[in-house]
């Protein structure tokens, strides 16, 4: 099948589906203008990430540590949803549920207007106390002081999301994963499929016999267990796809008349 193909038998399964998710990665945000983790700008390429998204780098030096998130949190700040974002949001009240479990942390889904999303490493824009645990969120740029402090107990604040050799929030990924057995139809996008657990949500999704489909300009470890691979970018595929869908709804809203 070709591209056209692709995209069309995108849009059928989505108007015959009820349940849908949607799973995104760094990708769906870097037509936004914010770097992937792998790109030829990615993040890592610049940084090691596993060597400053971690608690032993924070706990040595959390300044430094700071310093990275304070500059992806300038990056991001500025950056509005693409349409890729919109087209999800504009799903909204098409099915009776649709869930964005997304890898990103920069918060464009909300953006966008999404609802029920699960983010599954956290958000830039909240930070933790790491004392108390007290989760607030703080969109200054610059933060008042780097590292920042807890203004109740003066402990240090860390960035609210989850760091390489922490574990996720398992009632975030135990929802995800029942969510799989419920849906009709995941779309997976712009993730490499690299990073665990998450990476295994896909995974779980074809175990449960949900259709998959990926939208990625190239091809992921997850390609081959896709339903459907479509190579192209979020920003291009799904206002494509949402087009068709909505035609496809018009035409049988015509003929129900
Ligand atoms: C944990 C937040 C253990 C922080 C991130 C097996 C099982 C469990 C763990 C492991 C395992 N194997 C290895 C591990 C360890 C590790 C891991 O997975 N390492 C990798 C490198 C192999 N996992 C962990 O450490 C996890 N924790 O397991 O702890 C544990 C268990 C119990 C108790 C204690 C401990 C935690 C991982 C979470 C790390 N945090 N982010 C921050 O951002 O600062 S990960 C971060 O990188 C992202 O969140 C994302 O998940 C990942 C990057 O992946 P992608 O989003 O896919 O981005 P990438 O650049 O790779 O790909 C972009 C894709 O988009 C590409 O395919 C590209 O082609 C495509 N694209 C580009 N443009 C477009 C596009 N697509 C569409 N349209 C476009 N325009």
């Amino acid at each position: 099948m070709d591209i056209r193909e692709k995209v069309q038998t995108a849009a059928h399964l989505l108007s015959q589906a009820n349940n849908i998710i949607v799973f995104t990665g760094s990708g769906i945000s870097s037509e936004s203008g914010i770097p992937t983790f792998r790109g030829k700008d990615g993040l890592w390429k610049q940084f090691r990430a596993q060597d400053l998204a971690t608690p032993a780098a924070f706990s040595s030096n959390p300044k430094l540590v700071w310093e990275w998130y304070e500059w992806r949190r300038n990056i991001i700040a500025d950056k509005q949803p693409n349409p890729g974002h919109k087209a999800i949001a504009e799903w909204n009240d098409l099915f009776s549920s649709l869930y964005v479990i997304t890898q990103n942390i920069d918060g464009l889904h909300q953006k966008a207007g999404s609802a029920n999303i699960i983010e599954l490493h956290g958000n830039i824009w909240k930070l933790r106390c790491t004392k108390e645990g007290i989760i607030t969120e703080d969109h200054s740029c610059p933060l008042k002081e780097i590292p920042p402090k807890c203004t109740k107990c003066g402990a240090l604040l860390r960035p609210h999301v989850v760091w390489f050799g922490e574990s996720l929030d398992m009632e975030l990924l135990s929802e995800a994963v029942k969510l799989c057995s419920e849906t009709d139809l995941m779309l997976v996008i712009g993730t490499s499929s690299l990073v665990y657990p998450a990476a295994s949500i896909p995974l779980t999704a074809v175990e449960s016999g949900v259709k998959v489909i990926e939208i990625n300009p190239d091809s992921t470890l997850l390609t081959p267990r896709a339903d459907t691979s479509i190579r192209g970018k979020a920003g291009d595929v799904l206002p494509e796809i949402s087009d068709i869908l909505n035609n496809i709804i018009r035409q049988t809203e015509g003929r129900e008349k």
